[in-house]
């Protein structure tokens, strides 16, 4: 299974083609319209949550509700394409060699697009216009933006429904957006089901949940940008994905190379993380008992261990680091007279913690279908669940 995805920000769409996932699974418009929503939903959004409303179209791979075996194509519009035709047209009288250019803004008042000269620290402004040979950065800006996570969101809509087939299902839950931190240590998996979309900022508590809208209220008026940290869980996983023979198979390192490939996460835990570089391996490891089959009493190592899943819950944390789209501006140079100048910026988030971490869902979803298809195989959803079924009768003999 692998997917590839495609689409600037202001372009005509976002698009991804996903290959691998078995025919005869189930799936609904809903079911991915859903996880789109709950993408957009976050609170601390700037004004093109507002323009979008993403809603998916599929081209190819899903007929009369079910899959083909085929690649599945994606596809979400941008809505705000309507303001950029002109500036991001492919062809033609496109902004690409002009100074300045007329678009229409939201607003509905004229204003220019001239090209962006301007890199903003933080972003892939500057490195991605040297290595890519851009002098309009605009040509880097539009793909490295967070946009692309709309269609990641879809694609994982499809692995989750995959993945709930073999009873597997995914949460998440935002930890800390700025100061405003979850302390509760236990949080059941239930938890998090039940009430991470009913916060704005998808936190269990509503007593901190109001503490991280304040933050986020606090941080806009300063015109300034947060960050923080998301958890995400899977349950239900079988003994034995991903494999400790080689770098390339482990789990753990697959899972983590998916988080920090979301735009601006930072870094990526599992299970205790960077906890167990402080305590000694007795207060680390979890101790294994029998009962009507393998258990443990505590879940430190987020359910892989050896880069194999072990049964327990897969735990993950991954840190945001603030939006580097800013108000409040920070010092740069200009790519072209090399003057320093204060990039400032019209519209931005003021965070995208809690999107984020649906995106962090989506991702996982992915790597675990990835993953579950590599052990069992299957060209359609029976097959797969056969070889499952084969597996977990063999594992009952143990
Ligand atoms: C983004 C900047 C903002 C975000 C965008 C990601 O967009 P704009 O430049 O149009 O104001 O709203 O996120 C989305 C559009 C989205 O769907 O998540 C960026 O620079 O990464």
């Amino acid at each position: 299974m692998r997917y590839l995805t495609a689409g600037e920000s202001h372009g005509k769409a976002i698009t991804g083609i996903l290959e691998g996932i078995p025919a005869n699974l189930e799936i609904t418009r809903e079911d991915i319209d859903r996880e789109l929503a709950r993408r957009q939903g976050g609170y601390g959004r700037g004004g093109r949550m507002k323009i979008e409303t993403d809603q998916i179209e599929i081209l190819s791979g899903i007929r009369g509700g079910k899959t083909l075996g085929s690649p599945i194509t994606f596809q979400i519009k941008n809505d705000d394409w309507e303001n950029w035709q002109q500036v991001l047209a492919p062809f033609g009288n496109s902004g690409y060699d002009q100074e300045e250019i007329t678009i229409k803004k939201e607003e509905k008042v004229k204003a220019v697009a001239p090209k962006v000269t301007k890199p903003r620290p933080g972003h892939a402004d500057l490195a991605g216009s040297l290595k890519y040979n851009q002098t309009d950065i605009r040509n880097v800006l539009e793909r490295a933006s967070a946009r692309e996570t709309a269609v990641r969101v879809a694609i994982g809509a499809v692995a989750k429904k995959f993945l709930q087939q073999f009873g597997i299902e995914i949460v998440s839950h935002v930890l800390q957006i700025g100061r405003a931190k979850l302390e509760e240590e236990e949080v059941s998996f239930s938890k998090i089901k039940a009430k991470s979309d009913q916060s704005p900022v998808r936190c269990i508590d509503s007593q901190i949940t109001e503490e991280m809208i304040k933050e986020i209220d606090i941080c806009k008026e300063e015109g300034n940008s947060l960050g923080g940290i998301f958890e995400v869980r899977a349950n239900s996983l079988p003994v034995g994905l991903g494999s400790h023979v080689h770098w390339d198979r482990k789990l753990d390192g697959k899972l983590a190379q998916a988080l920090i490939s979301i735009q601006a996460i930072k870094g990526v835990e599992i299970g205790l993380g960077f906890e167990a570089g402080e305590r000694e391996g007795s207060n680390v490891h979890d101790e294994i008992g029998y009962q009507d089959g393998f258990y443990r009493s505590s879940n430190n190592a987020g359910g892989i261990e050896g880069g194999i899943s072990n049964g327990e819950e897969v735990v993950l944390k991954a840190v945001m680091k603030p939006i580097p789209t800013l108000y409040q501006p920070l010092s740069s140079v200009d790519l072209e007279t090399k003057e320093e100048f204060k990039a400032s910026v019209e519209r931005s988030d003021v965070t995208a913690v809690p999107a984020a971490s649906v995106v962090g869902e989506a991702v996982v979803a992915v790597e675990l279908a990835k993953a579950l298809l590599e052990k069992f195989g299957g060209d359609s959803l029976e097959e797969t669940k056969m070889n499952y079924n084969n597996y977990l009768a063999l594992l009952e003999q143990r």
